[in-house]
């Protein structure tokens, strides 16, 4: 088959992919209009309140003016090809975000110039070590107060294992940072709005400053090498190139974080950020080394699903090694139809024929892949590196507005969260509800949204019932009988029973303790099964838990006792004895542990002590500096919006683990209302 307008996609010099991170807002997708007019792939940049950026196109993120998934931008800049995976900032989307960094050659990190906000790049930085991925950290919008670069560095530092390194010292006038001096070429630049920096000479800044901004350069990156230290303490001045070799080395390996600062919404700083990628910025061969992919002639790697509609199935691929053409077998599957992944699509076709060695291209077919897959020509390999999705922190109970609609619901719920991993379905027998879980309200907001735009699906949400129990304080014998006469053939049947009270856990348990036959051993299984009856609604309307029902005596009759007689009178039994047993309620426990920075332990403390936590002690967290973890039992009625309050006073980044603990008595006007509301709903549901 041959398409003349299919192309080729990246270059012979192997396409590079960087992912933009940062936490919410800090001006990632502004970057990349700047990045894009900077090496003149457009010619000025989009607006967020005109949704006319290149990246945030769905309907979600121009809503919602913030990014809502992952995008990858593609442009050339002096003959290199790049991908920039623009990553949503939003704490809910962060799966997205570590798929991104996970096929990415390096990472830039995106902050606010805010002493206060930098704790917000704990999490997102320890990510980047754990996975050794290199990074750079930028300061963006340094066109707004700032107060200091060298405090916001120090507080970035607080947060960064690895040591950062700034490659700049600024230039202020009047309070405003108006250009910078680059440490290592020894340039001083004017910021121009939206156009390149102006050089201006390098006496407009003190020469004190400069020294001293340029040593703590250099020592940095000394700790890595002998040589460079040796230089140093012989006051040998190291020569400019030497210092970019050991940048790039000590950036590649992630040793050190360099560190630039600019205003995206101004085009200050942009294209030093593009000439560090430029030089700095390993190749996909490299990281696929890192990654340990397999070598081949072919290999690739799916690292985001895509459901669209009419077209189904699309796997958004990394080429790792090799080129890939159409018409080639990855995984034993013949490649056709590639498209385009990355916007913007200059070209008049979306269609690609070829994806050189780092490029990205969205695969149709691979229906059997998921996200993570590396595909050899012959096989799927899983990947050790893929990020594991974080555990739910956010649920709610899912229907259809219209019952026929059903079927597809569910087929389309599994397809959002084969899209993204971090959601999950859950279907809960005991409350007969769809859960639909996920990392918080705004991205199972999104995913109504998506289910509704792509899948023409109108839902309704609400939040999950709490699987409430019930059980008995007090021990009971009771005798139970159905005797019926009704013209020829009549019903009998007479037992005794004894309901007692079982440790937490035990269930429903029953005995039969009959001698001599005064209940037939055939009918037996009939009274159990009428004692077990109606033990789903019990007398406070829940199902009923951790008793023994002990049947001991009773009566029969030749011609009228049945099955049917025995489950009636179990029934009876059960109807008539439960009320008087003194039913208690029983709610679900959890056990939780909370992390947060410990400057927030105590307002974190003070939330969930109203939410009837009980605190079964503090913690250091293991391995996370300058964190702390309480560790409570919590009731499951009380964890509903949990993630949402504590993030709202730990900036977003403090979250919690938890796991079902145990079932606790209930008692108390808590309880009468949990009962109220049961008895309103199910007389509501009997009227229907
Ligand atoms: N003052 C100033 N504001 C900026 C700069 N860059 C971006 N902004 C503003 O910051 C806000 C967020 O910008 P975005 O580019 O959407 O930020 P983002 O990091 O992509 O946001 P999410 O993807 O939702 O995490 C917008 O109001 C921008 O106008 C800058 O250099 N200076
Ligand atoms: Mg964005």
């Amino acid at each position: 088959m041959s398409d003349n307008n299919a192309r080729t996609t990246g270059s012979p010099k192997g396409t590079r992919c960087v992912a933009l991170v940062g936490p919410q807002s800090s001006g990632k997708t502004t970057l990349i209009e700047s990045l894009l007019v900077a090496a003149g792939a457009i010619p000025k940049r989009g607006s967020i309140a005109d949704g006319t950026m290149v990246s945030d196109v769905s309907p979600e993120a121009r809503d919602r003016q913030m990014s809502t998934e992952m995008t990858p931008v593609r442009f050339s800049y002096l003959g290199d090809d790049w991908v920039v995976l623009d990553c949503p900032g939003a704490v809910d989307l962060v799966q997205d975000a570590q798929q991104a960094m996970t096929i990415s050659d390096a990472v830039v990190v995106v902050v606010d110039p805010d002493e206060d906000r930098m704790l917000a790049l704990g999490p997102l930085l320890k990510f980047l070590d754990a996975h050794k991925i290199p990074h750079f950290l930028f300061i963006n919008k340094i066109d707004s107060d700032v107060h200091g670069v060298q405090e916001l560095l120090a507080a970035a530092q607080r947060q960064s294992a690895r040591p950062l390194v700034l490659r700049h010292a600024v230039i202020t006038e009047s309070g405003h940072i108006t250009g910078y001096v680059d440490l290592v070429a020894e340039r001083a630049y004017h910021y121009v709005e939206n156009k390149a920096s102006e050089q201006i000479p390098l006496e407009k800044v003190s020469d004190d400053t400069l020294a001293d901004a340029r040593r703590q350069l250099l020592e940095k990156l000394s700790a890595f090498d002998d040589a460079l230290l040796e230089k140093l303490l012989e006051d040998v001045i190291p020569d400019r190139n030497e210092v970019y070799r050991h940048i790039t080395r000590e950036m590649q390996e992630d040793l050190i974080v360099p560190v630039m600062i600019g205003a995206a919404e101004h085009g200050h700083g942009i294209r030093r950020l593009l000439k560090a990628l430029r030089h700095e910025v390993p190749t996909a061969s490299a990281t696929a080394d890192r990654l340990g992919i397999p070598k081949g002639a072919r290999v690739a790697q799916i690292f985001k699903t895509l459901y669209a509609p009419h077209v189904g199935k699309l796997s958004l691929t990394r080429v790792w090694r090799g080129t890939l053409k159409d018409g080639d077998e990855l995984a034993g599957v013949r490649v056709s139809n590639m498209q385009e992944a990355a916007e913007p699509k200059q070209a008049k076709t979306a269609k690609v024929s070829a994806v050189l060695e780092g490029g990205i291209v969205a695969l149709s077919k691979f229906d059997a892949s998921k996200s993570g897959s590396i595909l050899t020509e012959t096989a799927v390999v899983a990947s050790k590196t893929w990020p594991k999705p974080p555990k739910p922190l956010f649920t709610v109970a899912i229907s259809a507005k219209e019952r026929k609609d059903d079927v597809k619901l569910g087929e389309a719920l599994r397809k959002i969260c084969e899209e993204d991993p971090s959601l999950s379905l859950d279907h809960v027998n005991e409350t007969s509800e769809l859960l639909l879980r996920g990392q918080g309200d705004i991205q199972l907001g999104i995913a109504l949204e998506r289910l509704k735009r792509k899948f023409d699906l109108v839902v309704e949400t609400h939040a999950p019932q709490v699987p409430y129990r019930e059980t008995i304080r007090k021990s009971i014998n009771h005798h139970a009988r159905h005797k019926r006469q009704s013209g020829g053939h009549g019903q009998f049947a007479d037992i005794r029973v004894e309901i007692t009270p079982l440790p937490r856990g035990s269930g429903f348990v029953f005995t039969d303790n009959i001698v001599g036959g005064v209940v037939p051993k055939n009918f037996i299984p009939a009274v159990e099964a009428g004692l077990k009856d109606n033990t789903t609604h019990g007398p406070l309307g829940f199902n009923v838990v951790d008793i023994n029902v002990r049947l001991y005596d009773g009566q029969y009759h030749n011609v009228d006792s049945s099955d049917q007689a025995f489950r009636t009178a179990g029934r009876i039994a059960m109807t008539e004895a439960l009320p008087q047993c003194e039913p208690v309620l029983l709610e679900p426990i959890y056990d939780v542990k909370i992390y947060m920075p410990t400057e927030f332990t105590s307002r974190v403390q003070r939330v969930i002590t109203q939410r009837r936590a009980q605190i079964l002690g503090f913690n250091a967290r293991a391995e996370w500096d300058g964190w702390e973890e309480i560790h409570v039992n919590m009731p499951e009625a009380a964890m509903q919006d949990l993630i949402t309050e504590i993030r709202s006073i730990t900036q977003g980044i403090g979250t919690y683990e938890s796991m079902f603990s145990h079932y606790q008595e209930l008692i108390g006007r808590d309880a009468d209302r949990v009962v109220q509301t049961r008895k309103q709903s199910m007389e509501g549901a009997a009227h229907h």
